[in-house]
């Protein structure tokens, strides 16, 4: 089989190397500059294991900027958020299935993974595809659940739900994905598949929500609300997620208004969106009760990924946060081991802390486990440090001089 993937990013690159381990894969992407990267051997973005994938099925694969005829077309493009209107931007979605219909032939296969709003296959995407006056063709949608930062394996390991038009349109796309895929390939029609999707990260974002709704409860109730967590996860069907700075990231945050903007009875998406948004304001809250009456205050912040040990800052809180200090005056200086690219310059660690007088950790790199205290004191102008992630060994950071806040931000001790 020969397959036309379009969107070769986090998701779409992983796919088309996945199906390139059996079948001839052309990928293309509107950004030459990742077309040159890809052609020249190079992956333009990091994700374990990528690489040694890439190299062993480099014979299958070519990167182009304009598809071209083959028996399957899968788009994988972003479905970015329209801020302002709370809606889905389409347009990467539009502009492929325009790109794909001159070549679409009789019997060829198109996959639909970008999320999408309920409905969107068949009222956007479906007809600009019989735009060619083509009606025999087949269609999916087959929504991906790989995590940045271990995309392979969920790719390969994760259970899948397939959305066909029709029978065979289901059928054809799972006998596809068993080229790769190890965990079970559920079919269903379209537009359950575009539900189902949004229903996960939706029930992840208000999951998220609660555990931030708790920590703030916790506060005001003087509990120590990662205790109060753990203690409650032990009931065999209670599973708490974990407070933290704000949800960031291309999906959680996003996910959520696609399900909403075709419904008018939906209330809890949009407190679960205000609450997780609030986050950023209620870590500034944490700092300027330490730093309070402190002129010219300097912070420091640990972490612009959007979670730990990924270099992705979309959506990131920590932006939030580090626009709403500023607001308030505060001077703010930014490290993060594994961020490249950011609107702040990134400091390394003795740099970013030198003179500070609070340290707020939003990232829950693994690296910052490693930080040690001692060194540490004798650069700060302050001895202040947030741990919005509850990461770090506040014993350790307490015996050299540290005041310690978390979110929730009550200490207390168990007994
Ligand atoms: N977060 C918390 N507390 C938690 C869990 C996460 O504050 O208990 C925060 C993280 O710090 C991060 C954000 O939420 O800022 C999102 O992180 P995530 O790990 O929940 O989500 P993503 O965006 O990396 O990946 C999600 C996954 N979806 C689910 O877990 C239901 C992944 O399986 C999806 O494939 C992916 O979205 C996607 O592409 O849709």
């Amino acid at each position: 089989m020969k397959l036309c993937v379009l969107g070769l990013g986090y998701i779409g690159l992983p796919t088309a190397l996945l199906f390139a381990q059996r079948h001839k894969v052309i990928g293309v992407d509107v950004n030459k500059k990742i077309v040159e990267v890809l052609n020249s051997g190079e992956i333009p973005f990091d994700e374990p294991g990528l690489p040694e994938l890439f190299n062993k099925v480099k014979d299958n694969f070519e990167a182009k900027t304009e598809v071209e005829d083959a028996d399957v077309f899968l788009i994988a493009v972003p479905t970015p958020l329209d801020k302002s209107l709370k809606i889905a931007d389409l347009k990467y979605v539009r502009t492929s299935a325009e790109m794909i219909y001159p070549y679409l032939k009789e019997n060829n296969l198109v996959i639909l993974e970008s999320t999408v709003p309920p409905g969107t296959s068949e009222r956007l995407v479906l007809p600009i595809l019989k735009k060619g006056g083509l009606e025999r063709f087949y269609f999916t949608h087959c929504p991906e659940r790989a995590i940045p930062g271990n995309t392979i394996h969920e790719m390969i390991n994760n259970d899948r739900i397939i959305g066909g038009i029709d029978e065979k349109s289901s059928e054809q796309t799972k006998t596809l994905y068993q080229s790769f895929v190890k965990g079970n390939l559920y079919l269903s029609n379209v537009r359950t598949a575009e539900f189902v999707k949004l229903m996960e990260n939706t029930f992840r974002d208000i999951n998220i929500a609660l555990a931030n709704e708790f920590a703030q409860m916790a506060n005001e109730n003087k509990i120590n609300i990662w205790q109060a967590i753990e203690m409650a996860n032990k009931h065999p069907r209670v599973n708490v997620l974990k407070p933290g700075p704000g949800v960031g990231g291309h999906c959680i945050a996003i996910d959520p208004w696609f399900l909403k903007v075709h419904s008018s009875t939906s209330k809890m998406i949009s407190l679960a969106r205000e609450i997780n948004n609030s986050m950023p304001n209620y870590v500034l809250q944490i700092v300027e009760d330490l730093l309070e009456g402190i002129s010219n205050p300097t912070i420091t912040v640990l972490g612009v990924a959007y979670k730990g040990d990924v270099d992705d800052t979309r959506a990131t809180p920590a932006l939030k946060f580090i626009k709403l200090a500023e607001n308030e005056g505060y001077k703010v200086k930014v490290h993060d081991p594994y961020v490249k690219e950011f609107e702040y310059e990134i400091l390394n660690l003795d740099e970013a802390v030198k003179d500070s007088d609070c340290i707020v950790l939003i990232t829950d790199h693994t690296p910052f486990k490693q930080i040690n205290p001692e060194e540490i004191s004798k650069l700060v102008r302050r001895r202040n440090i947030v741990d919005t992630r509850n990461l770090l060994d506040h014993e350790r950071w307490k015996s050299e001089g540290f005041e310690i806040r978390i979110l929730g931000n009550y200490f207390g001790s168990k007994f």
